[in-house]
């Protein structure tokens, strides 16, 4: 695994269109790199800090810094004696509004989505307090278990305005990716988080037995402008995911 961080670094460091003049946020995306190629699995240790620095040239301070920030980004896990390992969890940092595709691919993952519902209708009542919209507009729905290659982790249910996306069929694997192309990517979202116990068909459908820890989760995306542009509701599996916030005092 070395080997390959050490040639990413090297390639990274060659590459005159992606040049990034710092070490550390070189050393950085190196990292992420070999994780999202596979080179080192979930669970496996990164060589330590002494090698690393030894192995690239760099200073431990650099490396130091490099690794702390993504350790800060959920992709990697610190052991205290042990190590620095590739987060085997999926660890979601509550202060970055990413998409499931995004977070999943930058672990290296497939993300896809099967599709229960891609349709367009009047907004219910629930849905235009949830999107401040007034009674008669339309919306799309969509309802959809997100998967990791064959293994389900979450179930969707979201809505958005349909004056910003008109066809639900627009949207393949990403909703964030269909929105952007309408310029309309959320970007400020409210959550709201619980814990709840799966039901028989939320267990089957993500392929835990019934009553098993489940995260219920809310989210209201917002445009710059304050328009609502998602209202989705999200069972996360409570197996997988560690959702981890950065709390400061005033
Ligand atoms: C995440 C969001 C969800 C959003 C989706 C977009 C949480 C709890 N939920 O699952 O609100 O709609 O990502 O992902 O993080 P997509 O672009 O891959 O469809």
């Amino acid at each position: 695994m070395q080997n390959a961080l050490a040639d990413e670094y090297r390639r990274l460091s060659r590459d005159t269109t992606t040049h990034q003049p710092l070490a550390y946020l070189r050393l950085r995306r190196a990292i992420r790199n070999v994780i999202q190629h596979r080179d080192i699995e979930p669970g496996q240790t990164l060589p330590s800090e002494r090698d690393l620095s030894q192995a690239l040239g760099l200073s431990r301070v650099t490396v130091r810094k490099a690794i702390s920030g993504l350790v800060e980004e959920g992709l990697l896990t610190q052991r205290h004696g042990a190590g620095t390992f590739v987060a085997e969890r999926i660890i979601k940092p509550m202060s970055r509004l990413t998409s499931f595709t995004e977070d999943l691919r930058a672990r290296g993952l497939h993300p896809r989505s099967e599709f229960f519902e891609r349709s367009v209708g009047e907004v219910t009542p629930e849905e235009s307090m949830a999107l401040n919209l007034s009674p008669g507009v339309l919306v799309v729905r969509l309802h959809r278990v997100r998967y990791a290659e064959d293994e389900p982790l979450a179930i969707e249910r979201t809505v958005v305005p349909a004056s910003v996306l008109p066809d639900p069929h627009e949207v393949h694997d990403s909703l964030y990716e269909a929105l952007e192309k309408y310029n309309c990517r959320p970007v400020r979202a409210l959550q709201r988080l619980r814990a709840v116990l799966l039901g028989a068909r939320q267990a089957r459908l993500l392929h835990v037995t019934a009553g098993s820890a489940g995260l219920h989760i809310e989210r209201r995306g917002f445009l710059e402008d304050g328009r609502v542009v998602e209202f989705t509701t999200s069972w996360y599996r409570g197996d997988i995911y560690d959702f981890v916030a950065e709390l400061q005092t005033d």
